[in-house]
């Protein structure tokens, strides 16, 4: 059982992309089953049908009326409760056998990844020879300037560190909106932090070029680079290379089942 996690900042394009890539995987390959799982318990419209939902169980309304709550307060606590409920979602994956299990997490992803649930529930869910990844989403309209692309780099970091063991792969979502050479720039920016200190020197100011130049000095001794997969919902080619990579790194991760 392939398990990826969607994690990303509010906007930018989890659910889509759930949605998307569930209908892409099973129409490329009508041997792979691949269900989705809404972990979102605020969730209001769904872009897909959940085959799981945790709403089935627990939702935002309920534990504002309940522990009488507003939407913030609401949100941390509803998310805290999913724990209760993971037995009852490991139970529904088992009855669906699936191979791949793509999984859209809460609009703010700090409720996920940044408390206890997310990680509890990324090493709990799934039975036998189960391999686990996630995919952080870069909102190509947040990452146009340097500052915004190392907010979202350091975003990006943070959630790693919370789900070490567990490969991450970036992506850059919603590419159909920017031009081509912006692209290019800002996947630049990911492998070459020379690149962005250079952006950042000719194009911030003041304090946040100071802070921008350090975080990207950081990064590159770190030399924690990886290029961002770009995607977008709107064309096959974006859902095509995501699929790819995450078959990649289920392959070549296979000493990892645990
Ligand atoms: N242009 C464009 N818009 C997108 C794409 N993916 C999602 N969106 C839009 O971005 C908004 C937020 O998407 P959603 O999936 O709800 O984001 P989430 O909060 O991360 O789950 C919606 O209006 C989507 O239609 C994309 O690839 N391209
Ligand atoms: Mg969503």
């Amino acid at each position: 059982m392939l398990f990826n996690y969607i994690i990303g900042p509010a906007g930018s394009g989890k659910s889509t992309l759930v949605a998307q890539l569930k209908d892409y995987i099973s129409m490329r390959d009508s041997e792979i089953t691949v269900i989705a799982i809404n972990l979102d318990p605020g969730a209001l419209d769904l872009k897909f049908n959940a085959d799981i939902d945790i709403r089935d169980y627990i939702t935002l309304d309920e534990v504002m009326r309940k522990y009488n709550l507003g939407p913030n307060g609401g949100m941390i606590l509803a998310a805290d409760l999913m724990i209760n409920y993971i037995e009852d979602l490991k139970y529904e994956i088992n009855q669906y056998q699936p191979d791949w299990v793509l999984i859209d997490t809460p609009g703010q992803l700090e409720l996920f990844a940044f408390r206890e649930v997310g990680p509890i529930i990324a090493s709990s869910l799934g039975f036998g020879g189960v391999q686990r990844s996630t995919t952080f989403l870069f909102d190509s309209y947040m990452v146009k300037r340097p500052n915004g692309f190392i907010s979202t780099l350091l975003l990006a970091a943070s959630v790693q560190y919370r789900f070490l063991n567990i490969p991450q792969i970036n992506a850059l979502s919603k590419i159909d909106l920017l031009d081509d050479d912006l692209i290019d720039m800002v996947l630049e920016w990911s492998t070459d932090f020379q690149k962005l200190s250079e952006a950042t020197n000719e194009r911030e100011k003041g304090l946040i070029r100071e802070l921008s130049l350090l975080v990207s000095e950081v990064f590159s001794q770190l030399g924690s680079t990886s290029e961002l997969i770009p995607i977008t919902t709107v064309r096959e080619d974006g859902l095509d290379i995501l699929f790819g990579t995450l078959q990649r790194i289920f392959d070549s991760d296979k000493s990892e089942f645990y």
